[in-house]
């Protein structure tokens, strides 16, 4: 029998205001609808950052304090934002053979909520055909966003959740607690700027927003950083994972922004963890990346962005990132073929 694993990552649907970079709905759903109609057994895995609850406010207001409360208020301001989106998925998954994994990722890390997954079940149907994790593996793939091998947005799988001041809380990484009371003042004051990847080449391109990155960044080591470690006791969430941030530097030295440096590494700790797969698949870094290994004879895939985001090279020239997405293909029990392909 044919059988497809399809993986997209990093649509990151909001609620439709100025922090939601989701632009492609009607791509989307043709998308949605090309692999509807595909024969066989298939299988979506929506690979993390699906949605971008990280940078939707609540109460006009950001915060690192998630209660399961607010998560369920903004999976219901997406899904009245995209209703055609989550519609198409709905009859994909009226199709007897398809299901849908939803691979959880630093933007989205809501999802780790069970009353979140019941809504999304509730409202997707077919909540037998609907996973949600980390990863998604089988004997020859394993597919995960990529935040769990990057240290700055890597989770306690063991303690997602926290108690504070009487209430339970999502246990976020530093990262999302430096985005959310630091860095997201650099999106609303160079909303443009922010969608340019490579990083380097923003920065480049505009002096006025790299200043402003840096004095963030100034501002967060300070606070965020230091002043955290001196204070020691107070907030358990916004607390500091040193040993993360040495792992970082161990790993990558003091670079923050070259995504295509942190690549090589992070597939090797991935493989190291899930050994033996024939292909690892991963979105978080926005970029595009497709590479057969020999000698290993396994396949490495990132898969890019669905948000709104540009590509800029020195002369200020830039174009959209393109939208990617893998494809695992089956005959019977062997993989036939593993491609990344452009969806336009
Ligand atoms: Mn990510």
């Amino acid at each position: 029998m044919l059988k497809n694993i399809f993986v997209i990552s990093d649509t990151e649907l909001g609620q439709g205001d100025i922090f939601d970079d989701f632009k492609d709905e009607e791509l989307l759903i043709k998308f949605i609808k090309k692999i509807t109609a595909e024969k066989g057994k298939n299988t979506l895995v929506l690979n993390g950052d699906t949605f971008d609850y990280m940078k939707m406010p609540y109460q006009n207001k950001f915060t690192h304090h998630i209660t399961e409360e607010i998560s369920l208020w903004k999976a219901k301001r997406i899904y009245e934002t995209y209703p055609k989106v989550f519609q198409a998925l709905k009859t994909f998954l009226n199709k007897t053979a398809n299901r849908i994994h939803f691979n959880i990722g630093n933007h989205d890390l809501d999802l780790l909520w069970p009353g979140v997954q019941k809504y999304l079940k509730q409202i997707l149907g077919n909540p037998n055909k609907i996973t949600f994790g980390l990863q998604f593996d089988n004997k020859e793939v394993h597919i995960e966003h990529g935040n769990q091998v990057d240290y700055f947005y890597k989770i306690d799988e063991d303690k997602p959740f926290i108690k504070y001041k009487g209430q339970t809380l999502l246990n976020v990484p530093i990262g999302y607690t430096a985005i959310v009371k630091y860095f997201i003042a650099l999106k609303e004051e160079f909303p443009y700027e922010e969608k340019i990847y490579p990083r380097h080449t923003a920065f480049e391109n505009f002096p006025d927003f790299k200043k402003k990155k840096q004095s963030i960044s100034r501002n967060f080591i300070f606070r965020g950083l230091i002043f955290n470690f001196i204070v020691g006791i107070g907030d358990p969430i916004a607390n500091v994972p040193y040993i993360n941030l040495f792992k970082h530097i161990l790993n990558h030295g003091l670079e923050i922004h070259d995504e295509q440096k942190f690549l090589q590494k992070r597939f090797k700790n991935m493989s190291k963890i899930y050994p033996d797969k024939q292909a690892y698949i991963m979105g978080h870094l926005h970029i595009t990346h497709h590479e057969l290994i020999s000698g290993k004879e396994h396949t490495q895939i990132v898969t890019d962005t669905w948000r709104e985001e540009f590509r800029m090279s020195k002369n200020k020239k830039s174009v959209l990132a393109p939208r990617t997405y893998a494809q695992v293909r089956y005959e019977g029990d062997k993989i036939t073929t593993i491609d990344l392909l452009n969806f336009a």
